[in-house]
């Protein structure tokens, strides 16, 4: 059964082509940076928004209907993970990213919940092993169940972190199971509405519990892939506790566990965050945790999670910059957290959607290997630090430079003579200039 018929499989034609249905700059076997643009970029399908969202929001209903053809719950799941084959097979994308509840639906008890996931998990293994597609990475859904409506890992119910454990115990070994390459975490309703009910100390405590007792048990089976946490400032809640980047790097630090996780960095929970998508990877790559990437975007006169398909390619360079200068992705990659507008509902649309925000990834990452060839940015900043190459400065570095020699050298020269420019205008024309 083929389950997007009118749409063969998407090739590269180049800038020229006006097929809508081609890519226009993702060109998968071309070497660009020292790889092809097929490893640079690890394109990873979102199994929610693409195979299960339906574009309802809170005032209306959905405008496309997913149930691939069938009608019992259990049927649409499976009829859903074959149509998510042919999807990656026909757009080219390598690897896939799902939460538990998007690949079966929730049953009555956890029993029936966990065979269902085991029926699916069956038909993901084997269309794998077929297609050489990939998992990039799993989580579990610990956000929907109006059980978790207080939290899961931060409820300040017990049965609820129970059940949140055991959840996730479960999504844990079918990543494993299906040879994940990584397992998010990602806290939607792990924050607060008013202080006035929490015991905001506990939660936090506990939320470490949640991610140790996470690691230690998937590692005793024997799960090889990385561990992430997805930095989101707001919603659902008004506030969460993985705020952005600097805020999980202080957490993980205070309860040990930061050489256990690395970050799965959003563009859109960046900016929700008052950051750019750039200044997320770059605190990450700073402090070794950087990992994988959510890529979409945001509109910036909404304030909430639009996860609109990536275009923006002054964006997409500046990432793909950071990503290149961290040594490039090891497990993680470039996962399509997006969706198409409610009023793009066709599924040709979401062909349209990928293939735009794969050329657009695309020309990211051929920009960026640009602007480093060009050495002009890069060179800039090393000089604009050169002061701390030699003399006072190189003490400064190496830690011998004493306050009362500081003193000294200062009564010494006076005061400061020599502040050069930061030129920023000029540096954002050469961007430009390499661009275009
Ligand atoms: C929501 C998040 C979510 C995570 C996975 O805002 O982006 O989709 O990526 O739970
Ligand atoms: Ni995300
Ligand atoms: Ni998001």
């Amino acid at each position: 059964m083929e389950y997007f018929a009118n749409i063969g499989k998407i090739k590269y034609e180049g800038k020229q082509s006006d097929n809508p249905l081609s890519f226009k700059f993702y060109n998968p076997e071309e070497i660009v940076a020292g790889k092809t643009m097929r490893e640079q970029l690890k394109f990873a399908m979102s199994y929610w928004h693409t195979m299960c969202a339906e574009g309802t929001d809170m005032f209306g209903v959905g405008t496309i209907t997913k149930n691939y053809g069938a009608a019992d719950a259990m049927d649409i799941a499976k009829n859903k993970a074959y149509a998510a084959f042919e999807l990656m097979d026909k757009l080219d994308i390598d690897y896939y990213c799902f939460h538990d509840r998007d690949i079966a639906p929730e049953a009555d008890t956890l029993k029936e919940t966990n065979a269902r996931l085991d029926v699916i998990t069956d038909i993901l293994e084997s269309s794998m092993k077929s297609s050489g597609k990939k998992l990039l990475w799993g989580t579990a859904n610990c956000f929907g169940n109006k059980r978790y409506m207080h939290g899961a890992g931060t409820a300040p119910n017990a049965d609820v972190f129970a059940f949140a454990a055991a959840q996730i115990k479960k999504a844990v070994e079918i990543t494993t199971r299906l040879g994940g390459d990584g397992y998010v975490f990602w806290g939607g309703r792990e924050g607060y509405e008013t202080l006035l009910n929490t015991n905001m100390a506990l939660e936090q405590d506990n939320m470490a519990r949640l991610m140790r007792m996470t690691v230690d048990y998937a590692r005793s089976i024997g799960f090889k892939g990385d561990f992430y946490i997805e930095p989101k400032p707001k919603e659902p809640t008004k506030h969460q506790y993985d705020f952005d980047t600097a805020t999980v790097l202080a957490f993980l630090r205070k309860y040990g566990l930061d050489k256990d996780f690395k970050m799965n960095i959003e563009a859109n929970h960046a900016t929700l965050a008052a950051h750019t998508f750039q200044h997320e990877l770059r605190v990450a790559r700073d402090n070794g945790v950087f990992g994988s990437i959510d890529a979409n975007q945001g509109d910036m006169l909404l304030g909430w999670d639009t996860d609109q398909f990536p275009t923006n390619v002054y964006e997409t360079a500046l990432c793909m910059y950071e990503v290149l200068k961290a040594g490039g992705f090891t497990k993680g990659g470039l996962n399509f957290d997006a969706k198409t507008r409610r009023g793009s509902n066709t599924p040709e649309d979401i062909f349209l959607a990928y293939i735009a925000g794969m050329d657009a990834f695309a020309l990211g990452l051929r920009i960026a290997d640009k602007i480093i060839a060009d050495g002009r940015i890069d060179k800039f900043v090393a000089e604009r630090y050169a002061s701390y190459n030699s003399g006072i400065g190189k003490k400064i570095i190496n830690g011998t430079a004493t306050m009362a020699e500081l003193e000294a050298y200062v009564l010494n020269i006076g005061d400061v003579t020599t502040n050069i420019s930061g030129k920023q205008e000029y540096l954002e024309n050469v961007i430009n200039q390499i661009m275009f």
